[in-house]
């Protein structure tokens, strides 16, 4: 391949005489090229070919026992001032992450193959796409790569001589936990992985590129870079209406985005259209409408608890041409999880490889993981190459809280809505490395993700509602509040329909709803709850609004914000003040 962008060629070769592999690689994207790299992986037990007649193109890979999570703590944003990285994010200068990352990548590809990859985040000659090119050392992450994103001789070709990428370079080195670090500089456009070989610390396209690096670059370019999931909702008179919805990691995008209505709303007829499952890049179009594209082109979802009822979209989209990490490997060839298709297996290897017997120890690891091509999901929206995506009715925050939160409430207007997003907490899930199950603040789901000091991500919000002609409508939902047994009220998944119903009808300014200090919630028999059998006790459970809970809310909310000092908009301490004061 010839290579025509100079100064491309020029970085790989510096990166090269850092990392010294003994060759390098260009992808091309070519299925003969996939089918060699299996062929190498396989041959070193990097990857195990699964049962091809029941699982046709799919392949098993098994993480380092100690690399199964982004590592939060491992993740730094490493600007010149302290100031731009924020008080939530870990920071280092430039200088400093270049020299501690750089001890680690020195050498770190001896004896192994340097690949260079080439990817788009968003359709290839999108205006709105951006290119990054990943050198990697693991035929895994080029796997990966090949999946969640559009790679290969399209990519360098739009590159052209000289055309602007993210610079990625990622070595699994010897995936010590002690000689990790992921890196990002955004005043350099570029990202440094090293000592993981796990998906959100190494598939740089994804939280590295289209979250941390892309929320720098849409602030800087008046954009919005947003841990959401995009999906369109088809009324039953065929009008189709989007929403963006931010969850923090392991709290139901992937499920809402491939939602299948339930019996009783089926009959009315609606029907869902997944465009997105974790990422949003959105713009304010030349109709003054915000519009939202998904930067990807796979899923990396959570396998735990997928199951054909639970999402039968994602079951039939992981049929075939898929990598399952860390799940367990059944004798015949095939997978299974916790939560999974029944029957339950008699015995298999479980994900560190051991021999396995259900009644013990779990067979997958809580966050095990598919990587599955988005075209095979069965609702796909035919609007996923469309370059200006799709217009954006609702933007919905949600958490796992097992109180506090109602089903669901709706913002009285923007500047409230973005306070209501920056309030966003939810209880720590296996996604990411720490204590389960404890309430951290995650405003907008992005407190992983962002990639600058968040009082400048909220301004950005404020500012961004103003050059909107319409601003979508802002709402906050909670699938997981608990009875007083500790289960469930709301029976979630495919149910969440009659939650969006609501959404929909109040957008279009047609359902009904009650004033609450926190914002509208629906009336009691608001919500279309037919063929469901839920307790009137428990619904009204689901929709209390209890003012003294949310006083103890507004004193960790105030915890929070004062780490911001000066800098937190004045906006949102308005909002604060005036939360306090309807509570009174
Ligand atoms: P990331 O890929 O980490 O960003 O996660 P995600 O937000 O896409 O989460 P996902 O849809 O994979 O769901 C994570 C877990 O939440 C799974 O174990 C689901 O079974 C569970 N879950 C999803 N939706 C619901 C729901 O409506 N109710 C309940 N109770 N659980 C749910
Ligand atoms: C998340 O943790 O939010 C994910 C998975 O979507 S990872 O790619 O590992 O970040
Ligand atoms: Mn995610």
């Amino acid at each position: 391949m010839e290579i025509k962008h100079a100064k491309l060629k020029k970085w790989v070769h510096e990166m090269a005489h850092l990392c010294k592999p003994d060759r390098i690689v260009w992808c091309d994207g070519s299925y003969e090229e996939k089918a060699a790299l299996e062929k190498e992986a396989v041959s070193t037990g990097e990857l195990i070919k699964l049962n091809q007649s029941k699982l046709p193109g799919c392949v098993y890979h098994r993480t380092a026992v100690n690399d199964v999570a982004r590592t939060e703590n491992l993740t730094y944003i490493c600007t010149s001032k302290k100031i731009d990285a924020g008080p939530t994010n870990n920071w280092m200068t430039p200088k400093e992450g270049y020299r501690k990352a750089g001890e680690f990548f020195f050498g770190a590809m001896r004896g192994r193959t340097m690949y260079v990859v080439p990817f788009s985040m968003g359709p290839v000659g999108s205006p709105f796409s951006k290119i990054g090119v990943e050198l990697t050392d693991s035929i895994y992450v080029v796997l990966n790569m090949r999946i969640m994103t559009r790679t290969g001789k399209e990519v360098l070709e739009k590159l052209g001589r000289d055309g602007e990428f993210t610079k990625c370079l990622h070595s699994k080195a010897d995936l010590d936990i002690n000689r990790r670090l992921i890196l990002h500089f955004p005043e350099d456009n570029a990202i440094w992985s090293v000592g993981s070989g796990y998906g959100g610390n190494v598939l740089l396209g994804k939280k590295c590129l289209a979250l941390r690096i892309a929320s720098y670059l849409a602030k800087k370019e008046d954009w919005m870079a947003e841990h959401m999931l995009i999906m369109g909702v088809e009324d039953p008179q065929g009008h189709v209406s989007y929403i963006a919805a931010a969850f923090p990691s392991a709290c139901g995008k992937t499920n809402l985005a491939m939602l299948i209505p339930p019996k009783g709303l089926k009959k009315k007829g609606y029907r869902i259209w997944t465009v997105g499952d974790d990422i949003a890049w959105m713009r304010v179009d030349s109709d003054g409408s915000l519009w939202a594209v998904n930067p990807e082109y796979g899923f990396f979802g959570v396998a735990p608890g997928t199951n054909s009822k639970t999402n039968p979209n994602a079951m039939a989209t992981i049929k075939s041409n898929t990598i399952f990490t860390n799940v367990l490997l059944k004798k015949d060839g095939t997978v299974w999880w916790e939560g999974g298709d029944p029957p339950v297996p008699k015995e298999g290897l479980d994900w560190m490889g051991r021999p396995w017997k259900p009644g013990g120890e779990k067979g997958a690891h809580p966050n095990a993981r598919f990587t599955a091509p988005i075209t095979q999901c069965p609702s796909i929206s035919n609007r996923l190459e469309h370059h200006h995506g799709v217009p954006i009715s609702a933007i919905i925050f949600g958490g796992k809280r097992s109180s506090l939160a109602p089903l669901v409430y709706e913002s009285f207007n923007w500047q409230h809505g973005v306070y209501v997003g920056a309030t966003m907490a939810s209880e720590r899930t296996a996604a990411q490395f720490g204590k389960l199950g404890e309430v951290r603040r995650d405003p907008m789901a992005m407190l992983p993700f962002c990639g600058y000091n968040m009082a400048d991500y909220f301004k950005h919000w404020l500012k961004m509602g103003k050059k909107m002609a319409r601003t979508p409508k802002i709402f906050h939902v909670n699938w997981f509040r608990l009875d007083e047994k500790g289960r469930f009220l709301w029976p979630g998944f495919g149910e969440n329909l009659r939650v969006l119903e609501w959404i929909i009808e109040r957008c279009r300014n047609k359902a009904d709803a009650h004033r609450t200090p926190i914002g509208y919630v629906p009336k009691l028999d608001g919500l279309d709850l037919t063929g469901l059998n839920l307790k009137k006790k428990d619904l009204k459970e689901l929709f209390a609004v209890r003012p003294s809970e949310w006083m103890e809310d507004l004193a960790d909310q105030k915890k929070f914000f004062e780490l911001f000092g000066e800098k937190l908009p004045k906006e949102i301490w308005q909002e604060y003040h005036a939360l306090k004061g309807r509570l009174k």
